[in-house]
């Protein structure tokens, strides 16, 4: 049985992964409106991935004999500028769930509770692939900074993404 207090906090986490994935449906459709297919076709797997991890969430807490309880979701911003900027922003928000991911682990250590800490380290292992995909996308914009054929190239690059479905939720 998981504790009450990491409890509340999955719960708190779920949240912030559905914030994600509301964050970066947002982006697609604006990348959509930009004519940016292969961005926008980027963030909506961005946006598959969130649901994922916090539908993991839902399951562990679930499975540990938790209470799922949704939160309210906050309104993400509707546009953003540039591409440059949308991708600085998904990383900044990458850099928060890190940090967020950290704290849950933090507690986990601090209850002695080595089965979410082994549940956590999932989430631990895949930050590091979330900041380091939104950074890599920053750094090409930043190269290509206002040049359209740099841009199509780097939209055509983005269309290649596909959503894999892990084999579990659990
Ligand atoms: Fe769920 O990792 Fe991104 O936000």
């Amino acid at each position: 049985m998981i504790s009450k207090t990491l409890e509340k906090a999955i719960n708190q986490q779920i949240n912030k992964e559905l914030y994600s994935e509301y964050l970066y449906v947002s982006m697609q459709a604006w990348f959509a409106d930009q004519n940016l297919d292969g961005f926008a076709n980027w963030m909506q797997v961005q946006g598959q991935e969130e649901h994922f991890h916090a539908m993991k969430f839902f399951n562990y807490l679930i499975e540990r004999g938790g209470s799922v309880e949704l939160l309210a979701i906050a309104k993400p911003p509707k546009t953003f500028t540039k591409p440059l900027k949308a991708f600085q922003m998904a990383l900044e928000h990458e850099q928060f769930i890190t940090k967020s991911i950290n704290e849950l682990m933090d507690l986990a250590i601090k209850e002695s509770d080595h089965a979410a800490k082994s549940f956590l380290q999932w989430y631990v292992d895949e930050q590091v692939e979330e900041e380091a995909n939104a950074d890599r996308i920053v750094h090409k914009l930043e190269l290509i900074k206002d040049n359209p054929q740099g841009l199509y190239m780097l939209d055509n690059e983005l269309a290649q993404r596909v959503y894999t479905p892990p084999a579990t939720t659990a």
